[in-house]
């Protein structure tokens, strides 16, 4: 993926009928974390992310609060707006489905999807989710409700049909020709036994309300809410214009999505798609639920937690650091606070700050604050540079294959090592015995730190900007292509200061 030096991410965008909350911010973050990571490996990155404003459930949110459909969606897309600036995420853009420039491209589409007869009139009548914005066969009910435990109520109005059903083989075709298109496996795996399942064709319009984008020459009806949001993706890259920043991005193209709605990116877009004529994105990747104390986090259940709060208790770096690691990215989460002050002090403050604070404290006392000037290297302090210099092949496949908690570890493993090495090195003990291999050792461990903090900045970049800072490492050499410009020696440090204060609960 990484061959082409343009990449493309986005995160679902999201309804606006509630809060954000922490899963929300969660899509978000790794898309960030890989975004960074990308840009200091010289990539140029369109990063995406915004608001689903249509459809039955907002305009129904929009009523319950007393105010006119677009009053309200204002409001609430704001509120995610700001969350991704109070998170400082580098999203590229943000995407509200009412904008014209959307309205453009979703109407576009869909005169194209008509003009190739992939979608025709007919009449529905069956089951249909509004929270969940989805159809059910009746078969699929369980106890009288959606699979996600939603209610379901009959509907019978003329609508507009898209031919999914024909689709389904040329999907299998895909899918197998692009054994990475869904991933982890065994989201794929989902998705085959789906399609082979059979696929009907799918309802695309409303007739029954009114807040969505009217069907081109018809406009009684309105576009079903997920035809309207899934072109989003290409709103983003100035749809219907196809310029070289379309093919270019959109052929580098990754689609990060919550477990819950699978099946609309990898099934229905790709046949949306197929149908246009248009080129499929290379990868969608499919992550877990986070639940607290086991349950689903909704704000139904009262149980959702602010992210901006957590972020003001524990700071940016704590919060975006656990979420990142605590997982594997594609599994499940249950959020618990003490998980959360665990990392910190165990990963954080003991480990990572523990490591800058004793050699850069150490630096400052015994050598003045002046890098010093290493002589002859042992074959422990090679084992630890090369540790170092060798590790970004191993970051680069692991962003790859979106397995970001693999990352970190690898990154703390040589933390882990730096510590053991200052451990076995006691350059304290040098001070007036040796003072030239004390300062090759400090040298070995300003040299190492400095590029671990160069490689932390997607994952803790206030830190990590914190320490290459107290390195006096120019702003403009802090890129993964600075790795190897080594720390020059001789140049002074200012005063060091400890980065990752230990969390301690009140009254301990
Ligand atoms: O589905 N754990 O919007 P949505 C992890 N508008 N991730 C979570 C989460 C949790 N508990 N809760 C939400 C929609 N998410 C549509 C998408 S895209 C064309 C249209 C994240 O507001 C996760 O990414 O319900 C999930 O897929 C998404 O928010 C659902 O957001």
């Amino acid at each position: 993926m990484n061959n082409s030096k343009k990449f493309y991410v986005a995160t679902p965008i999201y309804y606006v009928n509630d809060i954000p909350h922490i899963g929300h911010m969660y899509t978000t973050l790794a898309c960030d974390m890989l975004s960074r990571f990308m840009r200091l490996d010289g990539v140029d990155v369109k990063f995406i992310t915004g608001t689903d404003e249509h459809g039955q459930k907002v305009e129904k949110a929009a009523m319950n609060a007393g105010k006119d459909p677009q009053e309200f969606v204002d409001t609430v897309s704001q509120n995610f707006r700001d969350l991704a600036s109070f998170m400082r995420f580098t999203h590229t853009d943000f995407v509200r489905t009412t904008e014209p420039r959307h309205v453009k491209a979703a109407q576009h589409l869909w005169n194209v999807l008509r003009e190739r007869d992939e979608i025709y009139l007919g009449e529905y009548a069956g089951w249909y989710s509004v929270r969940d914005e989805t159809f059910h066969q009746e078969s699929e009910l369980i106890d009288g409700k959606a699979p996600t435990g939603a209610d379901v109520e009959w509907v019978t109005e003329p609508s507009y049909f898209f031919r999914l059903s024909k689709w389904q083989d040329r999907l299998l075709e895909f899918y197998h020709a692009n054994p990475d298109f869904i991933a982890p496996q065994t989201r794929r795996n989902e998705v085959l036994r789906f399609v082979e399942g059979g696929l009907h064709d799918l309802s695309v319009s409303r007739t029954s309300f009114k807040w969505g984008i009217p069907v081109p020459n018809d406009p009684k009806h309105i576009m079903y809410v997920w035809l309207d949001a899934l072109t989003f993706y290409l709103t983003a890259l100035e749809y219907p214009d196809q310029s070289t920043d379309f093919t270019e991005f959109w052929a580098n193209s990754l689609l990060v999505v919550g477990k819950d709605i699978l099946r609309f990116q990898s099934v229905i877009w790709p046949a949306f798609l197929m149908a246009a004529g248009l080129p499929l994105p290379t990868r969608v990747f499919v992550h877990g639920w986070w639940t607290r104390d086991g349950e689903k986090i909704s704000k139904s259940l009262g149980n959702a937690i602010d992210p901006i709060q957590l972020v003001e208790t524990y700071g940016h770096d704590p919060v975006r650091y656990f979420f990142l690691r605590e997982v594997p990215f594609g599994n499940d989460g249950d959020f618990s606070e003490p998980a959360l002050i665990g990392r910190l002090n165990s990963d954080l403050a003991n480990s990572y700050g523990n490591l800058v604070q004793r050699v850069l404290s150490f630096i400052a006392k015994a050598c003045g604050g002046i890098v010093p000037t290493p002589d002859e290297l042992t074959s422990q302090d090679q084992a630890l540079l090369s540790q170092a210099d060798d590790i970004l092949p191993t970051l680069r496949e692991n962003i790859e294959k979106q397995t970001f908690h693999k990352v970190i570890e690898h990154i703390w493993h040589i933390i882990a090592e730096a510590n053991r090495y200052v451990d076995e090195q006691k350059p304290w003990a040098l001070k007036t015995e040796n003072p030239t291999r004390m300062g090759t050792i400090l040298y070995v461990l300003s040299e190492t730190i400095r590029q671990i903090a160069i490689l932390t900045q997607p994952i803790v970049p206030e830190a990590s900007a914190r320490i290459l800072d107290q390195l006096a490492i120019p702003h403009d050499r802090r890129t993964f292509a600075h790795l190897e410009i080594a720390l020059i020696p001789g140049i002074t440090l200012p005063l060091p200061e400890g980065v990752f204060p230990r969390w301690v609960e009140e009254g301990k």
